[in-house]
């Protein structure tokens, strides 16, 4: 059997999530239009007869303003250390700039082999440009691959030349696990997400959610109590919407997909709550979101 972690790196948005889920040919992962989706070092396992490989996708590297963000960069940072592969992630419309350099230091220092992975090339015609770019400034990539997740173009060559690439080794994880992350989280992530895809501005930046409660009912039914944190009153308006509107949305679409993920119907019982600058000071809940573990 073939084994090994695979990591993927990235400034914010370039669809690091997205190829993770297009591998698994369904979401294991969040993804949003807004940056910063990602916020925390998540193991996905692939497995099949002779191959387990298991990814890990990291917060897109990005110039930290908060504790929050200080902590997912060194999160990605950390992801890197010890790996056999790193996806190394450019989006083909934005260019090899600042933020690839500085990822280009950590991957030589790594001394992992490293394939450039240049998505998105749905967006623009002339994606061989950055590609030559990438390989002058940076002379790291083993090899480059050319991607699509909207038009599912360069996957399955990508994910054969990853399974060619790991090395012999054991099976480290159970065969039907998927996630290294607990089922409250995946539900939080879920609720999150919707949050992100009805929300706009500083909105999506600002939130955190938890989960409360998982109770089992009776008739295969399931109770499930959970916090989206907020910074200020005004934004928990916005959350709340007019007579409860936009809660609603928010709660009917995270069941929507909270059902199948845990093989039952759901009630979710959502409810918002205003921490004043959770991002910077607030220990109980970054620790809650899994973020302080991740580096200590
Ligand atoms: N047009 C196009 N959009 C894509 C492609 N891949 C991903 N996207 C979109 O790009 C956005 C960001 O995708 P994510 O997978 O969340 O990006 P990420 O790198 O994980 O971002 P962070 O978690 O914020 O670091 C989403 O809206 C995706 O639907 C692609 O190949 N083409
Ligand atoms: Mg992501």
């Amino acid at each position: 059997m073939k084994s090994g972690f695979v990591t993927l790196i990235g400034r914010p948005n370039v669809g690091k999530s997205s190829l993770v889920n297009s591998f698994f040919g369904r979401k294991v992962l969040i993804v949003s239009d807004k940056p910063q989706t990602t916020r925390n070092r998540i193991r996905c396992i692939y497995t099949d007869q002779e191959h387990q490989i298991i990814f890990i996708d990291t917060p897109g590297i990005h110039k930290p303003i908060h504790r929050l963000g200080e902590f997912m960069v060194k999160v990605a940072i950390q992801a890197v250390k010890g790996c056999d592969l790193i996806l190394f992630v450019v989006d083909a419309s934005k260019g090899f700039g600042e933020p690839e350099m500085e990822m280009c230091q950590l991957v030589r220092f790594s001394k992992t082999e490293t394939f450039l992975v240049v998505n998105k090339i749905d967006l623009i015609d002339s994606y061989g440009e950055i590609a030559k770019s990438a390989q002058k400034k940076c002379q790291c990539f083993k090899k480059t691959f050319f991607t699509s997740v909207a038009r599912n173009q360069g996957i399955q060559e990508l994910f054969q030349a990853i399974k060619s690439s790991i090395p012999e080794g054991p099976m480290y994880f159970p065969e039907q696990m998927t996630t290294d992350r607990p089922l409250s989280f995946q539900v939080a992530e879920l609720i999150r997400e919707k949050v992100l895809l009805l929300t706009r501005e500083e909105i999506p930046h600002c939130v955190a959610v938890i989960v409360d409660q998982v109770v089992e009912k009776e008739n295969d039914l399931i109770y499930i109590a959970a916090t989206i944190y907020v910074e200020r009153q005004s934004q928990k308006g916005i959350l709340i919407g007019k007579d409860g509107s936009m809660i609603k949305q928010i709660g009917t679409l995270s069941r929507m997909e909270i059902e199948p993920l845990v093989g039952r119907r759901v009630y979710l019982d959502l409810h918002v709550k205003v921490k004043k600058n959770w991002r910077d000071k607030d220990f109980i809940i970054l620790n809650e979101i899994g973020m302080k573990d991740e580096i200590e």
